[in-house]
């Protein structure tokens, strides 16, 4: 609770001078570390505007709609009750947790299912107040049970052009397959390219380095796809060093694992590289035993372009600004940092540069309206 880390009666009644205060703090107590941030800096976090760039459409499944897809499809779970589906989100490493997450996209059929669940995230996002989402899907998880990438392209696509925020889609390849498959993936795809903006890279990380997929990224490039990848959220830095040399990619996704290479970390700075990273995720998935030990200060304070994401909110216990929320909780972090990262999330989005130029004024108003 607040209170536990602000004297209320220190406060002053101006809400920019309190955020003044909380932003000041460089750390705080480390027996504090798990009070909640300032409710100016919560309701901050909250209300300002913001990109999410690290969202699989499929991890944003909500068990309630997994019966109900279920249940209009006829597909059979292993699972009786939303209870006891949600009781099965215990991972404790990456693999756990996709072995569930590929269970749970089986009930994804027909393009409806794909417009219902973008529908429902999009809808979830704007009350976050994500003005922008570029989101990822799989489409081999769904063309390997018989789906047509056209019913998943579609659905999604059609879902993001109703709104409420703007959205664009990122196709991933899964790195546990062939890049063969990943290539027949992407020949399958080409009548629908403009419906993608970019490509990038997911599912099990350890033993499928970025350098499997060097043809399918090197064709992607020249049909002017965008280029990202998962790398060093379980593999090594190595990994987010062959996502950039041998794939080409703008962004890391994740990419915390940086911080053992102090070279790696010296290079994703001076060429201004994004990391995408979901601090509940790393938290669910282990990459770090608690939030007060996640390295987002660390990344932060080593002038890294750091966005906060959401990875899998179904899954991971939130969207965008539960992560916000739980690692301004967990960190000193403080207002400078909170615009900061919504910066950095329209800065590393894959618009055109007008748009781009709107939205981080947007940004800077509204954080300048704050100092009233
Ligand atoms: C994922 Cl957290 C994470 N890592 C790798 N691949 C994924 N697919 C969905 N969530
Ligand atoms: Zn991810």
């Amino acid at each position: 609770m607040s209170h536990k880390f602000l004297d209320e009666t220190t406060v002053p009644a101006n809400p920019a001078a309190a955020l003044r205060y909380t932003s000041s703090m460089s750390h705080r107590p480390t027996h504090l570390e798990n009070t909640m941030p300032h409710p100016q800096l919560q309701m901050i976090l909250q209300q300002m505007p913001k990109a999410e760039l690290h969202i699989h459409i499929e991890g944003s499944l909500e068990p309630e709609l997994i019966f109900e897809l279920a249940q209009r499809n006829g597909v059979a779970l292993a699972y009786d009750s939303v209870e006891t589906l949600r009781q099965a989100y215990a991972f404790d490493n990456l693999q756990s947790f996709l072995d569930i997450y590929y269970a749970g996209a089986s009930v994804l059929l027909h393009e409806q299912d794909f417009y219902d669940m973008t529908a429902a995230y999009l809808r979830r996002a704007a009350q976050d107040n994500v003005c922008h989402a570029e989101i990822f899907f799989d489409p081999q998880t769904h063309t390997a049970r018989g789906v047509p990438l056209r019913a998943v392209v579609d659905g999604i696509y059609r879902a993001c052009q109703e709104g409420p925020i703007s959205a664009s889609l990122i196709m991933c390849f899964l790195r546990h397959l062939s890049e063969d498959d990943a290539l027949a993936t992407l020949e399958d795809a080409l009548p629908l390219r403009d419906k993608i903006i970019g490509v990038g890279l997911d599912s099990s990380e350890l033993g499928h380095p970025p350098e499997k997929f060097a043809r399918v990224f090197e064709r992607c490039r020249q049909l002017g796809l965008r280029l990202v990848a998962h790398a060093g959220e379980e593999g090594p830095p190595a990994y987010i060093e062959s996502a950039l040399d041998l794939l080409n990619v703008e962004r890391i996704d994740h990419g915390v694992r940086c911080l053992e290479d102090p070279l790696l970390v010296q290079r994703l700075a001076r060429e201004q590289i994004a990391l995408t990273v979901c601090p509940l995720s790393n938290i669910k998935l282990r990459v770090f035993d608690t939030m007060a030990q996640h390295n987002m200060l660390e990344l932060l304070d080593a002038g890294l372009v750091v966005t906060v994401n959401s990875d899998d909110p179904a899954y991971f216990g939130g969207y965008m600004n539960a992560n916000l929320l739980a690692v301004f909780d967990a960190l000193p972090l403080g207002l400078s940092h909170a615009q900061r990262l919504a910066r950095n999330s329209f800065t590393a989005a894959f618009l055109d540069p007008e748009t781009k130029r709107g939205y981080l004024a947007q940004v800077d108003a509204y954080f300048a309206g704050l100092a009233l």
